[in-house]
């Protein structure tokens, strides 16, 4: 999923003059020893997530990739809401269409218990106009004071020369190697074969390649495939690792004319798996531009010990009804064996179901839930999660502003509230939401084409 995607529309439909934002300075890199100083002397504990600060209250972040920073169109920038209170990141130094906040994680990174953010700005470094971004991931570090920068990780600090590689179009943090820090897992879905992910494990100093033609994994692979695009770490059970955390890759461009793949990967156990629509136990058909493995996410939706895998095929049409092309679908694959297809009850073409995951426990009974934004359609469809006999159709969340908004291009979980992004929302100013239960309530507008809420976390 690409930002141009939603650019084409917003050049369409945006006013020509975009106007420059107010930015709010950022922290000043390397200003860190000098901020200790003057910070309380508290510590981070687990406990509300995310919680960069520390004070126990739960922080949001919200990218907005189109955001003037430093006088650089389309340079992009991070809402961060610590509690009530707005503050931007900014990228340093700011390039122009360089997409920064497009994607996003949070985990922590360095074990001390404040949450830490991967922001990724994966336009960034165009080798000629047109072509697709090098990208960089920009890692902050949480304190008490706040978020800090702290690293950027690109293509070199993999060894590798950077290209069209498109680093870091997509995040996961958890922790792989069980070493009580979260570490970082980074799409990679343009690099030179057909994409790939890197892995940042221990404090994010050690990193790993895998591609299509690792030894285990040995996948056939052309350019367009962008292994790499969509990423959830579960602990699946394949390959008999009950609770060992593997990482669920998609490549929606992999297959017949960009029908979708997605490869489960056990980088620990060297194995690997690849899931089509072809695949035994999986109902679908393989169609052109399904997109199967756009967006994927993992949880024990049966509560039966073993993580199961949503995945979204935005692209999918209605056999049935050619006229609804894209409206879209989410195939659940549990760890027992058995499979979900959900579509939406009154489905509508270029819905795009699927296009965004997210899974947590979302109503509190002990059980993962799933919830899937259709932003052609301007909704997220609640999937609740059952003790044994897996889910079922829940809540479906509506656009309070409606229109051309694409509300559920991103959606996250956070505690019992969904947070979600409508990018196309004022004018492609963007906005992000909470919902629970039939409120929805605004958390913050962009403005002048920022593109807010494109990602959130
Ligand atoms: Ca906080
Ligand atoms: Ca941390
Ligand atoms: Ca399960
Ligand atoms: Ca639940």
């Amino acid at each position: 999923m690409s930002i141009t995607r939603l650019s084409v529309i917003a050049v369409i439909l945006l006013p020509t003059c975009v106007a420059a934002t107010v930015a709010t300075p950022a922290r000043r890199p390397g200003a860190r020893a000098v901020g200790a100083v003057f910070e309380p002397a508290r510590r981070c504990h687990a406990g509300a997530v995310p919680d960069f600060d520390g004070d126990g209250v739960r922080d949001l972040v919200l990218g907005a990739p189109y955001a003037t920073s430093g006088g650089r169109r389309r340079a992009g920038a991070v809402a961060v809401r610590y509690g009530g209170r707005p503050a931007w990141l900014r990228p340093s130094p700011p390039q122009t269409g360089a997409g920064f906040g497009g994607t996003l994680a949070v985990g922590d990174f360095d074990g001390d218990h404040c949450a830490d953010l991967a922001v990724a700005a994966s336009d960034q470094g165009r080798t000629r106009p047109g072509a697709d971004g090098t990208g960089a991931v920009a890692v902050y570090f949480g304190s008490p004071g706040g978020l800090r920068p702290r690293l950027t990780l690109n293509a070199r600090t993999l060894g590798r020369t950077p290209a069209s590689d498109r680093f870091g179009a997509a995040l996961a943090a958890a922790d792989l190697d069980h070493d009580g820090r979260d570490d970082l897992v980074i799409g990679i879905p343009g690099l030179a074969g057909g994409g790939g992910v890197a892995l940042f494990t221990r404090g994010l100093r050690s990193a790993r390649l895998i591609t299509q033609h690792t030894s285990w994994v040995g996948q056939r692979s052309s350019q367009t495939d962008g292994f790499g695009a969509a990423l959830a770490v579960g602990a699946f059970g394949a390959f008999g690792r009950a609770r060992h955390p593997q990482i669920a890759v998609g490549a929606p461009g992999d297959g017949t004319e960009a029908s979708g793949a997605v490869t489960v990967v056990d980088p620990a156990a060297h194995r690997s798996r690849r899931i089509t629509e072809d695949s035994p136990g999986v109902r679908g058909v393989p169609e052109r531009y399904d997109e199967f493995g756009a967006a994927l996410a993992a949880g024990d939706f049966d509560h039966d010990g073993t993580d199961d895998l949503a995945i979204g095929v935005p692209g999918e049409d209605d056999t049935a009804m050619p006229e609804n092309f894209a409206q879209g679908a989410v195939y659940v694959e549990y760890g027992s064996g058995g499979e979900d297809v959900w579509n939406l009850r009154r489905p509508g073409p270029a819905d795009r179901l699927g296009a965004a995951l997210a899974a947590a426990d979302l109503n509190g009974d002990g059980t993962a839930d799933l919830a899937a934004g259709a932003p052609g359609g301007g909704v997220v469809q609640v999937l609740d999660g059952r003790r044994r006999r897996g889910l079922r159709r829940g809540a479906l969340v509506t656009s309070p502003v409606g229109g051309t908004d694409q509300f559920g291009w991103s959606v996250a979980i956070r505690g019992r509230d969904l947070l979600i992004g409508a990018p196309g929302a004022g004018g492609f100013g963007g906005a992000a939401f909470l919902a629970r239960g039939s409120r929805t309530t605004t958390v913050q507008a962009g403005a002048a084409g920022e593109l807010l809420g494109y990602a959130v976390s």
